[in-house]
């Protein structure tokens, strides 16, 4: 059997399949928010002093992965029969260690909780999330250095973006450089959990790797000039760079004498959620596109180049059983919603049944933007005004107006994540890119994605997994409304203009 563990903003979430008869035979998920109230997160993150700052708790992640161990040994999950394990967490999210992490992690003792252990370990006791866009003097002082956006988005595959990695390490190494000189490794969450996992510092993979603006895209190794870019020591604190289905190491004594895990079972790398998302929806070659509805929303598809996105919004990333995935983050995703939802103080079937209701060429739209966004940047639009329609339909033609730098439309659209299981939200996606909307069975598209990277490294054929675990549920495929086309042309326009003069402002 093979375990598949995903690391979100919210949850950690694991799913174990069983290749050989073709099911998944067990799931569960820890909520941050809920699971662990003690580090007082809205969301699973907390915001910092300035505005933009947004950070999480490493040592959560630690606790977190004991306590879904644990919740997985109490329901009797096949624990013992794992023979592989792989994970996928946030991406962009620094980690800062360090010199006695190697040491720690060689000698955990199954008898004292991890967190407790790892407590000493960090030089720095937060990491920056995704969410973060903090850091743009950073971006800006980077893009000189190497001397333009185009020659920083030819060299990493994105332009300096303000959550990854580089600008992040930057605006760190200079606010603390003294913590920064005691900073041996730097890891991201996904390379961060794979070493606690088998006991030592694990490699990054290409996946996650190039969301660092750190990773030679063509090249797949660390960029020099990049590293020097971003602050002094950056090359030596950085672990190695590997391909996903490679095996990092076989699990930590700490988890097989605790958890009942056979000594035996290995562990991949691990990669970022979006990279196994691309697997676990069954999107390995080129032509069709996903629509990831979690806390960012995100629209990816396999690429086999490493094309840039034109305009710096949009980034290509690594396939981690593949060549390329190319993707857009929409920051103002599910919690957007969420946000309307507690404004309005309406139930989500009201707010489904409100999407569901006929647009005009008079409907309104909104900017969807209750924080700042990054796709395109723009800064927080007042929402008092906002409908359930007006905010989606914002939200999914400012994906439109987005997307174009992926190719042309495919034919079918998969859509994923928890916002996805409103019918409303499919419906609007058809109506607006004119395409047939379909959902898989499976809800975790990441932690699928990391389970079939496992079975993948053990040699299984990746595509007789995808036949297997990938499937659309059956009669659930949803059409474009007809009449629909000229309505979201105009809405499209109006988008348009509105989005314009907010960013000219
Ligand atoms: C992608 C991105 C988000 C996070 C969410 O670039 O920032 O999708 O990976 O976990």
């Amino acid at each position: 059997m093979h375990l598949g563990l995903d690391c979100s903003t919210q949850s950690l979430s694991a799913i174990i399949i069983d290749v050989k008869s073709g099911e998944t035979v067990y799931e569960t998920s820890i909520n941050f928010e809920v699971d662990l109230p003690h580090y007082q997160t809205s969301h699973g993150f907390v915001r910092g002093t300035e505005p933009d700052e947004f950070f999480s708790n490493p040592i959560m992640w630690v606790e977190a992965l004991d306590l879904l161990f644990t919740r997985m040994q109490q329901e009797a999950a096949p624990l013992n029969s794992i023979v592989t394990i792989c994970g996928s967490a946030q991406q962009h999210a620094t980690v800062y260690l360090n010199e006695h992490f190697e040491r720690t992690l060689e000698n955990l003792s199954p008898n004292i909780p991890l967190a407790e252990q790892l407590s000493d370990v960090f030089t720095r006791p937060v990491s920056p999330i995704w969410l973060d866009s903090s850091t743009h003097q950073d971006c800006a002082e980077i893009t000189n250095t190497i001397g333009s956006v185009r020659k920083v988005t030819k060299r990493t595959g994105s332009a300096a973006i303000e959550r990854f990695s580089a600008a992040q390490i930057r605006k760190y190494a200079k606010q603390f450089p003294e913590r920064w000189h005691e900073t041996n490794t730097v890891h991201l969450a996904s390379s961060f959990l794979c070493s606690l996992l088998i006991g030592k510092s694990a490699a990054i993979d290409f996946g996650d790797g190039a969301g660092m603006n750190l990773m030679h895209i063509n090249k797949r190794k660390w960029d020099k000039k990049m590293a020097q870019a971003t602050a002094d020591g950056t090359l030596e604190r950085l672990p190695k760079l590997r391909n996903t289905t490679r095996i990092a190491g076989t699990i930590a004594p700490y988890f097989s004498s605790k958890f009942g895990i056979n000594p035996t079972t290995r562990s991949t790398l691990w990669t970022g959620d979006n990279p196994a998302s691309l697997i676990g929806m069954g999107v390995i070659r080129k032509g069709t596109w996903v629509i990831s509805l979690g806390t960012s929303y995100t629209l990816f598809s396999a690429v086999e180049s490493p094309f840039p996105d034109p305009q710096g919004y949009g980034h290509i990333f690594g396939n981690p059983v593949g060549h390329y995935m190319s993707l857009s983050c929409f920051k103002n995703g599910a919690l957007a919603c969420v946000d309307l939802k507690k404004q309005l103080g309406i139930s989500w079937d009201e707010f489904n049944t409100e999407l569901l209701k006929k647009r005009s060429l008079e409907s309104p739209v909104s900017l969807p933007f209750f924080d700042t966004e990054i796709t395109p940047p723009a800064s927080a639009v007042d929402q008092s005004q906002a409908t359930p329609a007006s905010l989606i339909d914002g939200q999914f033609l400012n994906m439109r107006q987005h997307s174009l730098w992926h190719g042309e439309f495919p034919e079918t659209i998969l859509v994923t994540g928890g916002i996805s299981q409103s019918n409303g939200v499919c419906q609007t996606i058809a109506n607006i890119f004119q395409r047939p909307v379909q959902r898989l069975a499976s809800h975790g598209s990441a932690s699928l994605g990391a389970a079939l990277i496992a079975a993948s490294a053990d040699g299984y054929d990746i595509d007789t997994l995808i036949e297997q675990f990938c499937t659309p549920i059956e009669g659930t495929t949803i059409e474009p409304n007809p009449g629909t086309e000229i309505v979201y042309q105009a809405l499209g326009e109006k988008f348009t203009e509105q989005l314009y003069q907010h960013i000219r402002k």
